[in-house]
């Protein structure tokens, strides 16, 4: 709510008729702000540490692109990043990864305001929370100030004005606040959190602030005008900005082209010219993760927006941006350390080490994305996809354009053990509304995964990578690799008008059915292949595409997916049958572990006669 006032106040598109239709259906107002519903709501809030992670985000974008543009004379790119942080933010561990990083990184434009009014929505903070969290972020390496009265303006003022002038720490106000501010009877109570005071108490509340008491959503004229000078600064610094943009093309041709580029969200000419394809290798192959290395090499030197890194994971998740730079605040003092980058020690590196920070790097990508200007990834084990999911969810909720790079992606991880080989990931992942999750099969399955990745302005992808070799199919003898856009295609058909069975498959076991089928040839069992590397680009296509490539005339269908059954059955229907793994892995090596749970030619084959038999003989 004091989010919605403060916009309608400074003259944001949100009517004050909007503000009465607080939480209502319809409304511009929902009872967390929403990204894009209204002008000026930048970023989605609700799940509590989130927001503080995205202006981590936020001001790691502002250091990356003015560290990238701004020239002697050209200060283009400079801007503060604030929030109002509130003890569930400083509770919950993605905001506490996250300002570890953002002091790391002596963020310091990020400045901070937390609200600490001692009460949370069920209890005092003496029930839950009295460490000394001004210590705490001094330890994480930010300027802190405390101040003892959130209604003594001037002190605010002042203490926001010794957080500019602190330009290499990111700044933390701590301000004393009565949450239900003159409430007299609910005052610094948990009531005065989650419900309405009720019709009596905001009588009362309004009589002891001198306030008329029958009056609602008051607004006195000078209160207004007073904040409606925003507008007339807003339009002064945005046509000095212009200007000052103008000059700036004069002087800079390329680099303000490549701004423009950045901020509208475009790619360069020819951005995928260089997009490798692998010849057919039936043999050794190529882990898709390695293959995804090889195109990351081909094209991020051409995409400067490409901003990311993996949580202490880039030996394994090979998604180091070569001589990208080190994103970090000290040029002299680092060297050369172990992990790092060739290309730079500056603001202006495109390699961000998240350290073993999950929660915040999910956090902080979103910033980064909704900051424009940046086409930022994440990477790391898809087991620990979990620690993101919050922020995957809300990136898909808002329709981020974020980039995850999920590696290790089934128990073919191998000696690792159960707690690193994911099961029920890619069916958790394949639930969230909004989210493309893409399992490619091979080395060019990986490259159209890359494109389309790229490409998607408007929502999140995560790309599902293996850890072990799977072959590089010949496309000669299957069908073409850019089948990847419709979600599913036919890998490989029968030549009757109807095969007698389906086998389906994602990633590392399309290769399996791909084997099955010679042998299930040679009994003259007329087979079809269907490589379905993502669920979600396969919905969107029309039902006559869908049905063409599951015709229901074709009841004999089988899935093979080293993860969950769950959600299969859409495809294979109740006369199907799933090669799955609705269990706990184990330590052992992978190729032991993917025998052991089923995850053989021979299985398959199995499986596919009786299917077959059981069919004919229902
Ligand atoms: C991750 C998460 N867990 C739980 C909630 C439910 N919730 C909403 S507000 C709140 C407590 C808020 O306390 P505080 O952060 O001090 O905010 P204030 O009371 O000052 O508004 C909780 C637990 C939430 N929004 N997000």
């Amino acid at each position: 709510m004091l989010l919605y006032s403060l916009l309608y106040l400074t003259g944001y598109d949100l009517p004050l008729e909007q503000i009465k239709q607080f939480r209502q259906w319809g409304s511009l107002t929902p009872g967390h702000p929403e990204r894009g519903l209204a002008p000026g709501i930048e970023i989605t809030t609700g799940p509590l540490g989130q927001g503080l992670g995205n202006g981590v985000g936020m001001a790691i974008a502002e250091a990356f692109l003015s560290a990238r543009f701004n020239k002697p004379g050209y200060r283009l790119i400079d801007h503060y990043t604030y929030g109002i942080v509130s003890d569930g933010d400083l509770m919950e561990g993605v905001g506490s990864e996250s300002a570890s990083l953002a002091g790391h990184l002596k963020l310091g434009k990020l400045i901070y305001l937390y609200d600490n009014n001692h009460i949370t929505l069920s209890a005092s903070t003496q029930l839950t929370f009295t460490e000394d969290c001004e210590k705490r972020f001094e330890a994480y390496g930010w300027h802190t100030q405390t101040l003892d009265d959130g209604n003594d303006l001037d002190a605010i003022d002042q203490a926001i004005q010794n957080a500019h002038r602190e330009t290499n720490r990111p700044s933390l106000i701590i301000i004393r606040t009565h949450l239900g501010y003159g409430s007299p009877n609910k005052q610094d109570t948990y009531e005065a959190h989650g419900s309405p005071l009720g019709e009596e108490e905001v009588k009362l509340t309004k009589e002891n602030l001198g306030w008329p008491p029958d009056q609602s959503f008051r607004v006195p004229e000078e209160a207004l005008a007073h904040f409606r000078k925003a507008l007339d600064f807003g339009e002064f610094a945005e046509e000095e900005w212009n200007n000052l943009y103008q000059d700036y093309k004069k002087e800079y041709p390329h680099l303000s082209a490549e701004l423009d580029r950045l901020i509208n969200d475009e790619l360069p000419d020819n951005w995928d010219s260089d997009f490798p394809h692998f010849p057919a290798d039936h043999k050794g192959g190529i882990a898709t993760r390695k293959a995804s290395e090889k195109i990351l090499d081909s094209f991020q030197q051409k995409l400067t927006g490409l901003i990311g890194g993996s949580a202490d994971l880039n030996p394994s998740t090979l998604t180091e941006l070569k001589d990208g730079g080190n994103f970090c605040y000290s040029p002299e003092a680092i060297g050369d350390l172990q992990g790092s980058a060739d290309g730079g020690w500056n603001y202006a590196g495109r390699n961000i080490f998240f350290g073993v920070r999950e929660h915040a790097m999910g956090a902080i990508i979103n910033g980064l994305a909704a900051h424009k200007g940046l086409i930022p990834f994440g990477a790391t084990f898809l087991t620990f996809s979990d620690y993101m999911r919050p922020s995957i969810r809300l990136a898909a909720l808002m329709g981020l354009h974020v980039i995850y790079v999920f590696t290790h992606d089934s128990i073919g991880i191998g000696e690792d053990g159960p707690t690193h080989q994911p099961i029920e990931h890619l069916a958790s992942l394949r639930a969230m509304p909004g989210l493309v999750v893409i399992r490619p099969a091979d080395a060019n399955e990986t490259v159209e995964a890359w494109r389309y990745a790229i490409k998607s302005k408007d929502k999140p992808v995560a790309l599902i990578l293996t850890r072990q070799n799977v072959p590089i199919f010949d496309r000669d003898e299957l069908a073409s690799e850019t089948g990847l856009y419709k979600g599913a295609y036919v890998l490989a058909d029968s030549s009757e008008e109807y095969p007698q069975l389906i086998l389906m498959a994602t990633g590392s076991e399309v290769a399996l059915i791909v084997e099955a089928r010679k042998t299930l040839l040679k009994q003259n069992i007329g087979v079809r292949l269907v490589s379905m590397p993502s669920w979600e680009l396969f919905e969107e296509q029309p039902p006559e595409y869908k049905d063409s490539v599951f015709p229901p005339a074709v009841v004999a269908r089988i899935s093979v997916e080293a993860g969950a059954s769950l959600g299969w059955h859409k495809y294979t229907g109740s006369g199907g049958e799933n090669i799955s793994i609705d269990h706990y892995g184990a330590s052992a090596p992978g190729s032991v572990l993917l025998t052991e749970f089923g995850f053989t030619v021979d299985h398959i084959i199995q499986k596919a006669l009786k299917l077959l038999e059981r069919n004919k003989n229902g």
